[in-house]
């Protein structure tokens, strides 16, 4: 495919209830989408980052450099046989992978337009029903999280996910459990321990959650392996696997028995490819991770949840958790069983909505 044309885009997206984590608290997304023509086909990406440099380095900034300044020329104008071509283009350019990922997932989107085949098949997926589990922020209340999570098991999420931080852990673990003894629970942490916490993070263990993600530093592996050696809870990484090579290593020395795979957070489908295939020959389960996402990286983490590898539910929910309404037609929505149904139409099967698009958009560069 050759590129004729790529627009940047910054959209601003008011979620519908604010998100908080360990780093913070987010009420409005900003979200760059990157727009390319190819063979007069559109293909559409999303930068994942958040606003501030607090999950990882990258910002829309950051992303909007590293995209006007190198990405977009490395590719406008540009033959390209297939979308997998580019990666190792990109590689010569050290992380950012979350700005490298919108690109790339673009052209993906384009490649399966041109084949005719839906995006998922194109990426080697076999799942036709995608298990769904909802990421919940913490809360005003602990009340209000309780209230949250039987909401979403009403709606039939098959896992729940707590945001958890010190002095917002283990009493409320202790309260969800007294409520709700049996559901499929986990927690994220992001990165809000050390291993000086040891004592307390092995008091996880009696709510004999799936897995506790990503409780340790945000660049560590060591410390999680030494971690997984006193906990019997699975421990799954997150911020630490950028690439295959992380995940093999991590996989290696015990610090992980679960990985979640972000399509940004890796750098693109042909790196979460690759992820996906380390963790399937080491029989470590995946599943797709969320950044609050609007509708077109959403489709693309369907996609790439169809892979035979991620047997367990992910963060990719209903659009409208998220936003009033969404950008794409139609919006993602989930069955009453907690299942995303995966597309079987040619390309990314939703369509971006350009009025809605347009109407968000705050600020945009075209690329000839
Ligand atoms: O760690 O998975 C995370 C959101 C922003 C940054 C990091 C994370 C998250 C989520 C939300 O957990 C997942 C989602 O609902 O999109
Ligand atoms: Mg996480």
């Amino acid at each position: 495919m050759k590129i004729k044309h790529i627009e940047l885009r910054e959209i601003r997206l008011p979620l519908v209830h604010f998100f908080e984590t360990s780093f913070g608290r987010t009420t409005t997304r900003r979200i760059v989408l990157v727009r390319v023509d190819a063979e007069g086909l559109t293909g559409w990406g999303e930068v994942a980052c958040g606003e501030d440099p607090f999950y990882n380095y990258e910002t829309p900034e950051t992303a909007w450099h590293i995209l006007r300044d190198f990405l977009v020329p490395w590719t406008l104008g540009k033959e390209w046989a297939a979308a997998s071509d580019v990666a190792p283009r990109f590689r010569l350019i050290r992380g950012h992978n979350m700005a490298k990922a919108a690109l790339e997932s673009a052209l993906w989107d384009i490649e399966s337009q041109q084949k005719g085949v839906p995006l998922a098949r194109l990426l080697g997926g076999t799942l036709e029903a995608l298990p769904c589990g909802v990421s919940i922020g913490i809360q005003n209340s602990v009340e209000e999280l309780l209230e949250k999570i039987a909401g979403e098991l009403a709606a039939g999420y098959q896992r729940i996910k707590v945001k958890i931080k010190p002095g917002w852990d283990v009493q409320v673990l202790d309260r969800i459990r007294a409520q709700f003894p049996r559901i499929a629970l986990m927690a994220d942490a992001n990165s809000a321990y050390t291993l000086r916490d040891l004592p307390h993070l092995k008091q996880f263990d009696r709510f004999y959650l799936m897995m506790v993600e990503q409780p340790l530093g945000w660049d560590d592996i060591l410390d999680h392996a030494r971690l997984q050696r006193e906990l019997a809870t699975p421990i799954c990484l997150d911020e630490s696997i950028h690439s295959a090579e992380d995940a093999r290593k991590a996989i290696e020395i015990g610090a992980c028995k679960i990985i979640n795979i972000k399509l940004g957070r890796v750098g693109g489908f042909t790196s979460a490819r690759q992820v996906h295939e380390v963790c399937r020959s080491n029989k470590v389960p995946v599943w797709c991770g969320g950044m609050l996402e609007s509708g077109v990286g959403r489709a693309h983490n369907i996609a790439l949840s169809a892979l035979p590898g991620f047997t367990l539910p992910g963060d990719v929910s209903a659009s409208r958790r998220y936003w009033k309404e969404d950008i794409i037609d139609p919006e993602v929505t989930v069955s009453a069983q907690g299942t995303i149904r995966v597309p079987q139409t040619p390309g990314l099967g939703y369509t971006p909505s350009l009025t809605r698009i347009e109407a968000a958009t705050v600020r945009k560069e075209s690329f000839e």
